[in-house]
């Protein structure tokens, strides 16, 4: 499948909270869940995308919008899935818009879509800063990264529904309290739910595809 590359241009991004207010309405009528996946640049974005897709695939109607500063590399993957893929070529800007969004959905026609996933540019700060228009917002943090990103890092962990703490394989190797990091997560947003997984080995996936089927349920 043929990945569709589009380019961000200064002029489109205005009014942004207006256009993600409308994508959200726009497309709860249509019945399209758009969920925004943010974290650092290797967390996990894409495996975690290619395990949803590999687990809901055949009954959910999905497509990615993926979003870089440059390259179509992770669109390539999702494409190489069997799955609708949209590249956003960031280029100078560091998070997605609702503008760049909008442009996305009218390559996807989202009105025959179950779900749309957003891959956020990789980083923990400006994803946070912007409303994307998505009905969900995702958190990843690894567990290599260490457990004190949420304090470095709060805003983008007050702004999201679910925090996935991925990588969990790697929790015998790494001094990562899970406790501490949970608690940390409590304390910025204690409507958060918190799933523990590992994109590797599969283990804990089931807790992250229950969380979303219920929120698929609930649009
Ligand atoms: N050990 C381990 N490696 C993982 C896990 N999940 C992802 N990885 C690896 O981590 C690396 C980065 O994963 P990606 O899914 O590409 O991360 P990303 O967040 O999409 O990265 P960017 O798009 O560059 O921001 C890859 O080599 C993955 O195979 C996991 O649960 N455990
Ligand atoms: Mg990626």
């Amino acid at each position: 499948m043929g990945v569709r590359l589009i380019e961000i241009k200064a002029g489109i991004l205005a009014d942004n909270r207006k256009l993600a207010e409308g994508i959200r309405s726009r497309l709860k009528r249509s019945g399209t869940f758009l969920l925004n996946i943010m974290s650092s640049p290797g967390s996990g974005k894409t495996s975690l995308i290619l395990r949803t897709i590999e687990a809901l695939g055949s009954s959910c109607r999905i497509a990615v919008i993926e979003a870089d500063m440059d390259s179509t590399v992770d669109a390539d993957k999702i494409a190489a899935a069997g799955i609708p893929a949209v590249q956003l070529r960031t280029r100078g800007f560091c998070h997605v818009e609702a503008a760049m969004v909008e442009e996305a959905l009218e390559a996807l026609s989202p009105g025959d879509l179950d779900l749309v996933i957003i891959e956020n540019v990789g980083n923990l700060v400006c994803p946070a800063e912007s409303d994307t228009g998505a009905h969900a917002n995702v958190v990843i943090l690894s567990v290599p990264e260490g457990d004190d990103k949420p304090l470095k890092y709060p805003l983008i962990f007050t702004v999201c529904d679910v925090v996935v703490l991925n990588k969990i394989d790697y929790l015998e190797h790494e001094q990562f309290d899970t406790g501490a990091f949970r608690r940390r997560i409590g304390r910025l947003n204690p409507r958060a739910s918190v799933c523990e997984l590992s994109c590797r080995s599969g283990a804990g996936l089931g807790g992250w595809l229950q969380w979303l089927e219920a929120r698929l349920a609930g649009l």
